[in-house]
């Protein structure tokens, strides 16, 4: 004779737990406020899982004849300092890009070094939020293969951009989450329309950031910092535009 187990089978548990789970239902279905924030909850539940999964999705990619034939620059179009001057009058053999921050390798990464990533070239959309548009290639290592070298902590949480200019007087600054960091569209662009990025656009180095508007795409890049959290930051909102003029710090698309 077999011995019954002691315990009740997987099953037997299973139907146990599911119907202590109905009797809840039942329960809470019978007091309609509780019915209406027991489904709105699980809307809630439905539209973030929807976010989440479609912050991993990637942005269009376009043909070469898509291409904008003229593609504007914007915000700042000359740092124009002294130290940008020295740089610029260099062709940038003497700049340098600083990782640090919550990093277990601290670099400084010359153009040669960005050229030794492996190269993502995408031919994408950027969406300015004063309402323009335009179709250009942007070719660079991605941000997460060169956070991926200098070794990102756990602590680290946002990914902040230091650039060489000031605007309207202040430091241009953002700063992104490890979601868009780690996104395969995500690239420090140093070549624009297979040229070298020009000084409008960004020379030597600038963030595509594609799944964010326009004002995200930090120009002129001078440091990347790997924080836990964007407080005493600027003024702790996450970027130029999001301290001085309230832009939104997610600036999705
Ligand atoms: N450092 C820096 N980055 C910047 C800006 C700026 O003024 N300074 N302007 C932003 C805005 S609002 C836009 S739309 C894009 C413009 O990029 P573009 O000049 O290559 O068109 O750069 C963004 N990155
Ligand atoms: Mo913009």
């Amino acid at each position: 004779m077999i011995a019954r187990p002691l315990l009740p089978d997987r099953r037997t548990l299973i139907a146990g737990g599911a119907g202590l789970a109905l009797a809840g239902c039942d329960r809470v279905i019978q007091y309609p406020a509780a019915r209406d924030i027991l489904f709105k909850g699980e809307d809630m539940h439905r539209a973030l899982q929807r976010a989440l999964t479609d912050r991993d999705a990637l942005v269009p990619e376009f043909a070469p004849a898509q291409m904008s034939p003229i593609f504007r620059t914007n915000g700042t179009r000359d740092p124009g300092t002294p130290d940008y001057a020295a740089l610029r009058a260099g062709r940038f053999a003497d700049w340098r890009l600083a990782v640090d921050g919550l990093v277990a390798r601290p670099l400084s990464l010359s153009l040669a070094d960005l050229g030794r990533f492996a190269q993502r070239a995408q031919i994408t959309r950027h969406d300015c939020v004063e309402g323009w548009s335009a179709i250009g290639k942007w070719q660079g290592p991605r941000l997460g293969d060169v956070l991926k070298a200098a070794g990102l902590r756990d602590a680290a949480r946002y990914v902040v951009f230091r650039c060489a200019d000031l605007y309207g007087g202040a430091p241009y600054y953002e700063s992104i989450d490890l979601i868009d960091a780690f996104h395969p569209q995500t690239i420090l662009a140093w070549a624009m329309n297979d040229r070298f990025l020009d000084v409008g656009h960004g020379a030597p180095c600038r963030l595509r950031v594609e799944r964010h508007l326009g004002y995200k795409h930090a120009k002129y890049l001078m440091r990347i910092t790997a924080v836990p959290t964007l407080a005493g930051i600027g003024k702790g909102r996450g970027g130029y535009w999001e301290d001085n003029v309230d832009y939104d710090w997610y600036a999705g698309i």
